[in-house]
């Protein structure tokens, strides 16, 4: 590797000579993304353009407030920024209502409970275990502690999520919100039953949308924004933009939302992340990016076929979306051992639980792929193909030292053809 690289452009020699601990991870972590395989479903490559506004100077900027009612002076330059961003993101996803400034899925999720709960409220929600998120009522969150969470699941026999099970329970509990969406569930959802649920007990219809809200931008799945009364999401996913968060809501909600996001959860926003955002939102609108948003579904359709050829099973069947959850029992490997084989072996995927898993979150029988970062990079079918057999591969034989690195070499061939970040 050398010690410099012209990616980081003009000012990285300064850096090097300040700072050289620093500009060493730089370069390291830069030749980590470049030379291993990139799994991890919520992760991707942003744009060049996009990593641009997060090192530039509206860093510096405190902008507490929104455009035209900010709290300090000379907001005028990122006010253009925050309002470009807001109608991008009205006009691709059709919103009425948009707040860019939530530093991040969590955040935006603090913020939804707040605008439309109050503690102790009983907020519907899928279980984390079943494919659901840390926010969505885990006990060692702000949400499980705060609020009481009644949890609903998928089916044992199809793995998808029990509609039936859904609306017994909002019947019995009368929510004052119901929120759909998760982080490890393949499939689509259905918005239109999950909304007829809600009118039926009077209940905010809330989308948790962040894993799939890039193939939405896509046009590639369906959109829960006609729906939902809020949709909340990170930024960084499939949609590819700078680490952050963002909230689509109906215009009666607008005031409330936004004294949640401001005063309510934060202070100043990140207006070189608020850049980011709208940056990205622009190359979402275009058909080249409609295109990767389809090519991210057909891929990962791909690569979990590729994996079921190799005597695993994916769960639900297979998948609709960016990710595939893999049931690896049959390899007598758990997803402990088969995330750290495969990080030994130039492959970064995380272990994740299945539905009704026999053992434990720490342990899991399973291992959760995504196909939003070798798309971006460029691959298709036929290098799906050849990762479900390196994975595979990994499982099996990375144990030991000298086949992870011989893995680790394909790994590094493949992923040669397909450079992230050209020098
Ligand atoms: N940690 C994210 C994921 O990997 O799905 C969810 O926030």
């Amino acid at each position: 590797m050398s010690t410099s690289d012209t990616f980081f452009g003009p000012d990285f020699p300064a850096l090097q000579a300040q700072d050289p601990d620093i500009a060493a991870v730089l370069l390291s972590e830069l030749e980590r993304q470049r030379h291993n395989l990139q799994l991890i479903a919520s992760e991707n490559f942003t744009s060049p353009a996009v990593l641009a506004t997060l090192g530039s100077t509206l860093s510096n900027k405190y902008a507490e407030g929104y455009p035209g009612k900010r709290y300090y002076g000379g907001c005028e330059e990122v006010d253009k920024v925050e309002v470009i961003g807001i109608e991008r993101a009205k006009s691709l996803f059709g919103a009425e209502h948009a707040n860019l400034q939530p530093h991040s899925g969590a955040s935006a999720n603090v913020a939804v409970y707040q605008a439309f709960t109050k503690p102790g409220d009983t907020v519907l929600a899928m279980s984390l275990p079943h494919g659901g998120h840390l926010t969505h009522g885990s006990k060692v969150n702000f949400s499980g502690k705060w609020f009481n969470i009644v949890s609903y699941g998928v089916r044992q026999d199809n793995e998808l999520i029990d509609y039936d099970e859904l609306r017994d329970l909002a019947l019995k509990n009368a929510p004052r919100m119901i929120c759909t969406g998760a982080t490890a569930y393949p499939s689509l959802i259905d918005f239109e039953k999950v909304r007829s649920i809600c009118d039926e007990v009077g209940a905010i219809m809330w989308v948790d949308a962040a894993h799939f809200i890039g193939l939405v931008a896509g046009k590639a799945i369906p959109s829960p924004v006609p729906y939902a009364d809020v949709v909340s999401f990170t930024t960084h996913k499939v949609l590819r933009g700078p680490r952050g968060g963002m909230i689509l809501s109906k215009a009666e909600h607008a005031a409330a939302i936004d004294k949640a996001v401001f005063p309510g959860m934060q202070g100043g926003p990140i207006m070189s992340a608020v850049a980011g955002k709208a940056v990205a939102l622009k190359e979402c609108a275009t058909p080249a990016y409609q295109k990767y948003a389809k090519d991210v579904i057909s891929n990962c359709q791909v690569l979990a076929k590729s994996l079921e050829e190799e005597g695993m099973r994916a769960v639900s069947g297979g998948t609709q979306t960016h990710l595939a959850l893999i049931d690896i029992r049959s390899t007598g490997i758990n997803g402990k051992v088969a995330d750290e084989r495969c990080g030994l072996s130039g492959i970064t995927l995380n272990k994740n639980a299945i539905p009704y898993d026999p053992e434990s979150p720490a342990v899991t029988s399973g291992i959760r792929v995504g196909s939003a970062a070798t798309t971006t990079q460029g691959m298709g079918a036929p290098e799906m193909k050849e990762i479900g057999s390196l994975i595979a591969r990994a499982i099996k034989d990375g144990g030991e030292p000298s086949k992870a690195q011989a893995i680790s070499q394909d790994v590094r061939a493949l992923t040669a053809k397909f450079p992230v970040y050209p020098r």
